[in-house]
């Protein structure tokens, strides 16, 4: 994310061993309404153009036109809605579930999702794109019971296949998000990106640098992604659902038994969705790490709508600022020391105006190990 710091305190580093190539892994759902943006413009009299849009044009500010949704969005035909329900992989009426054994508890239904194309669906053009064929993805999800998560007491469909209704699963490579009736529009306006990295790097001294390991926790168990259910009463304007879960930090190691210091935590969780991801100290309730991403409002005139291309696209987080500890010289916080039997508490906050689907909740740790 643009305004994300990725980065080490000084003394720190993480080696790559001479480099030859990077892989990379984009993740684009094309969500951008050609038509209601075209009419839009010609109603303001025109103006502005991007890069890389197939229709020209720009969607001034706070602005959010929604293109066609699946029945199972959840954002179909609500008032208020600033994004597009396809971010979150809606399962739609193009994939079947194939399940196991319809008699197992809840948490225990595993299978496959097909996804199944329509004959008009888009051939490619320009020798890229083209739809997906016939696709199969097993679903194995383990959602561990408290006090790990609160999944399979909440009974989140995203336990289970047979309650499974969006995320990650139902968003292979160039399917569609849309409903075996509809048709994928605009297929004569494909959509262009352009990336850019930029990675900085210095020559790794062992003398001076201290390599950093990275450790990770899901807190729900083994899928990354759970639903969060639309809140009853929207009108009252306080939608908010918490989850947590505990580990130690030895189960986080990997049984190492040893002692770590952390260095940079991030958490990773979805825009719009996200307001807060905190970790504590269960055994003494002390916070260690507070997150609150922050969001684009939209403003900003060309290129900053809901469709922009600048860091202030409403509705966006244009970045979740990571917990950094390190030197006090450099204004930071001393990393915190971490015996193997400390208890951790991840409490994650997130706005449920609406209802949600694939939002994940991960930490990132990076830092090193103490003894
Ligand atoms: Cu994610």
């Amino acid at each position: 994310m643009r305004g994300t710091w990725h980065g080490f305190p000084s003394g720190y580093g993480q080696p790559v061993d001479s480099p030859r190539s990077i892989q990379i892994e984009p993740f684009f759902i094309d969500s951008w309404n050609r038509d209601n943006t075209r009419q839009y413009r010609s109603q303001q009299g025109g103006g502005g153009s991007r890069a890389g849009n197939a229709a020209g044009g720009s969607v001034p500010s706070a602005v959010f036109m929604p293109g066609p949704l699946p029945q199972s969005s959840q954002t179909l035909n609500k008032d208020g809605v600033t994004y597009s329900d396809l971010m979150e992989c809606p399962c739609t009426t193009r994939i079947s579930k194939s399940v196991v054994d319809e008699s197992v508890p809840f948490g225990q239904g595993t299978g496959s999702l097909t996804y199944t194309p329509r004959d008009d669906d888009p051939v490619g053009v320009g020798g890229g794109g083209g739809a997906a064929g016939v696709t199969k993805l097993g679903f194995y999800k383990n959602c561990k019971p408290q006090p790990y998560s609160q999944m399979l007491d909440d009974k989140n469909p995203s336990c289970d296949l047979r309650s499974y209704v969006g995320g990650m699963l139902c968003c292979g490579h160039k399917v569609s998000l849309l409903d075996a009736e509809q048709a994928v529009p605009w297929q004569d306006q494909p959509l262009t990106y352009s990336l850019k990295f930029r990675i900085w790097y210095k020559r790794f001294d062992s003398a001076k640098h201290s390599a950093v390991v990275k450790w990770g926790w899901s807190g729900l168990g083994s899928p990354t992604e759970y639903d969060v259910p639309a809140c009853a009463n929207p009108s009252t304007g306080q939608c908010e659902h918490t989850t947590s879960g505990e580990w130690t930090v030895d189960e986080m190691t990997k049984g190492s038994g040893r002692p770590v210091k952390l260095l940079v935590a991030h958490g990773h969780c979805h825009a719009p969705t996200c307001l807060s991801f905190e970790l504590q100290n269960a055994d003494t309730a002390k916070v260690i790490c507070r997150q609150v991403p922050e969001y684009g409002t939209g403003a900003g005139g060309a290129g900053a709508g809901s469709n922009g291309n600048d860091d202030n696209t409403l509705s966006f987080a244009s970045s979740i600022p990571p917990c950094f500890w390190g030197d006090e010289s450099h204004g930071l916080l001393p990393p915190p020391v971490l015996g193997p039997g400390t208890r951790l508490r991840s409490v994650k906050v997130c706005n449920n105006t609406f209802g949600h689907r694939g939002e994940m909740s991960a930490w990132q740790f990076y830092g090193v190990y103490a003894d």
